[in-house]
């Protein structure tokens, strides 16, 4: 059965999971295009497939939430919610991953943290699945024996490729991804670009940058001499940085990095992406 991948492929995220199944000689996909700037990733049809796996919450009338992880704002901690809870999702974009449970409960109210209602989902079977990096490594893991060896070929290789794929998440998308929503995806929504945040995140991303400098004059990717996970992780924000908002020039005074992301940029699998994503044409 084909893996059915709901997003938009463009897409940063969407794009992560497609890098990875091509570099694993994947064809058995079929993607379902979900419009962001209609804003069809806030429907309730699409939170529904985010969400089959527990408790329902009813939103007018429509399943529209289940099992999921709530965080009090008073710190008292996590906990799982029922069925008489009314609800409604923020479709504003300063709070766009956030749900607010309107009904009093014992912990007071609470904020709902997953889902919310981002790109890309993927239906394998009877999996649902959501979250590009736990996609990806899912897909790395189940096709480990075809095409590139994305986690390398050792327990220690693949311990480095789980720490850069870490690195990637928490500190490199971090600061980037803040960027590029300001500089190119806030202002296609219709909503303005805040450039204090913009010039905050370059600081942040310059000494990130300065940590894969040092690291990439030691090996040729980040996890080694073979190309990962880890890297491959990287291209699909880092396309949109240089080539849609040029910012490339921050990667001038570091060389190893520019070198590195030539070679990412350079893939056939990368290619394959941009021309499927509408990049190229
Ligand atoms: N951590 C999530 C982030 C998902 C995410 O931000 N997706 C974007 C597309 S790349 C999206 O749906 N943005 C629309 C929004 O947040 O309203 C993942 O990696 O899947």
């Amino acid at each position: 059965m084909a893996i059915q991948i709901y997003g938009y492929a463009g897409s940063t995220c969407c794009g992560r999971v497609l890098l990875t199944l091509f570099e694993k000689n994947v064809d058995d996909y079929k993607i379902s295009h979900v419009d962001l700037y209609k804003r069809e990733h806030k429907s309730p049809e699409f939170l529904k497939h985010q969400t089959e796996n527990g408790p329902i919450v009813q939103h007018d009338g429509q399943r529209v939430s289940s099992r999921t992880t709530m965080r009090n704002p008073n710190g008292i901690g996590s906990t799982e919610f029922g069925s008489a809870f009314s609800w409604e999702t923020s479709n504003s974009i300063e709070a766009p991953r956030v749900i607010i449970l309107l009904e009093p409960t014992s912990l007071g109210p609470l904020t709902i943290l997953k889902p919310f209602g981002e790109t890309p989902y993927v239906i394998d079977g009877d999996l649902t699945l959501f979250e590009s990096r736990a996609i990806a490594r899912t897909y790395a893991r189940k096709y480990a024996d075809r095409g590139t060896a994305l986690y390398g070929s050792s327990p220690q290789e693949e311990a480095l490729v789980e720490q850069w794929l870490e690195v990637e998440a928490q500190h490199y998308d971090s600061a980037i991804s803040k960027i590029v929503y300001n500089l190119l995806f806030y202002p296609k929504f219709g909503l303005p670009c805040d450039h204090g945040v913009v010039a905050e995140q370059m600081a942040k991303f310059e000494a990130v940058l300065d940590v894969y400098e040092k690291r990439l004059s030691e090996s040729k990717y980040l996890a080694g001499d073979f190309f990962s996970l880890a890297d491959l992780s990287h291209i699909t924000y880092t396309y949109y940085f240089i080539e849609i908002a040029h910012r490339g020039a921050v990667f001038d005074s570091r060389p190893h990095v520019k070198a590195w992301i030539a070679d990412l940029f350079a893939r056939p699998t990368t290619q394959k992406w941009l021309k499927l994503g509408g990049h190229i044409p």
